[in-house]
């Protein structure tokens, strides 16, 4: 057996026709070396201390995890000498941080550090997720990107295997990280999400908060064979959108965090700029669709860095159905 190429050589020869700008490379390169450590440090959290809360709340009024402001901090110190990196967009932090004097084309990284951290102390799968866009001229400091600006999306999953699941602008590949070199090399090429799916994933203890078109299609779901769907459906939940969304890219599904009456005047729950959109970017790459049950997530105009949105994404079939409830109840 031949054995996989690792992730630098993809990104020279493999990606694009006409290539990847190096700097691009070089980007990811550096957020791929964060994640290793990232997941380092994960492993480590237990000798090193490192389980627990920082004693600290985020922008986002949540308490932060010690492992949130680790993740955070290694982030930026290992992509913060990326060439032609000119800010970091995380979701940890209130305002972007300025590492230069913009360019036009010059890159914006944007970063959930640790994806799913309520997980970290029970030992389940967490992960990282990232964005990259780029500056539209010299001097522009707009970070409110829509998701169809984006050059790359993926993310790091720190589970029994770490990977690295990324598309830049072209399908979405899977690099599993070899014990021994730390190398990320291609395992799961053209990962592709089918379109038809019998399984969902959704926090029910929501259910009584959720608005018309959610109970709909959850209670169809759960109606199974004698329901409108005329089969069985399974039900997931892992409280780790990175784990949900690579179990959809594995073996296909939907998920969803809809806006329920309980988050209703935040938005939602989840951050646009740093978990709908980059994963909308791979969902869609990978043959499936996403939307905030109205309009497509990647067609969104951010309002705010922290802006929440709800988010429906996965399987094409399902999702479809999903918004064609919301524009029923509309
Ligand atoms: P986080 O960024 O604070 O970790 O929150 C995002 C997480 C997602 O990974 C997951 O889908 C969701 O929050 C879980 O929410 P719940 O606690 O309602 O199950
Ligand atoms: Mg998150």
């Amino acid at each position: 057996m031949s054995e996989p190429i690792t992730l630098r050589r993809f990104l020279t020869r493999y990606a694009e026709p006409g290539g990847l700008d190096p700097n691009l490379i070089f980007l990811i390169e550096d957020i791929a070396s964060a994640c290793r450590v990232i997941g380092n440090r994960l492993r480590n959290a237990a000798f090193e201390g490192n389980h627990g809360l920082a004693g600290d709340t985020n922008v986002q009024g949540e308490d932060q995890k010690k492992l949130d402001v680790i993740a955070d901090e290694v982030f930026a110190r290992i992509c913060e000498s990326s060439p032609r990196l000119a800010a970091l967009v995380s979701e940890e932090r209130e305002d972007a941080v300025w590492l230069k004097e913009p360019e036009g084309g010059d890159y914006l990284l944007f970063y959930d550090p640790l994806d799913g951290s309520s997980n970290i102390d029970v030992n389940l799968s967490v992960g990282s997720i990232f964005s990259i866009c780029t500056v539209g001229t010299d001097g522009d400091r707009d970070v409110l990107k829509a998701g169809d600006a984006q050059h790359c999306s993926g993310y790091a999953i720190y589970g029994p295997t770490m990977m690295l699941v990324l598309t830049v602008g072209s399908g979405v590949y899977g690099f599993s990280c070899e014990y021994g070199t730390g190398d990320f090399r291609l395992t799961h090429p053209r990962m592709t999400i089918p379109a038809e799916t019998s399984e969902f994933a959704i926090n029910a203890s929501r259910y009584r908060l959720w608005d018309a078109p959610v109970r709909r299609y959850v209670d169809e779901c759960s109606a199974g064979m004698t329901g409108p769907c005329g089969r069985d459906f399974n039900m997931r939940w892992t409280a780790s959108m990175v784990a949900e969304v690579h179990r959809i890219l594995t073996r296909g599904g939907v998920f969803l965090y809809p806006v329920d009456d309980g988050n209703r005047a935040a938005g939602g729950k989840l951050r646009l700029l740093y978990e709908a959109s980059p994963m909308a970017l791979l969902v869609e790459q990978a043959g499936g669709a996403a939307t905030d049950g109205h309009s497509r997530i990647l067609d969104l105009q951010p309002t705010g860095h922290h802006q929440r949105v709800p988010v429906i994404l996965g399987s094409a079939n399902e999702v479809d159905r999903i918004a064609q409830y919301h524009t029923a109840d509309a």
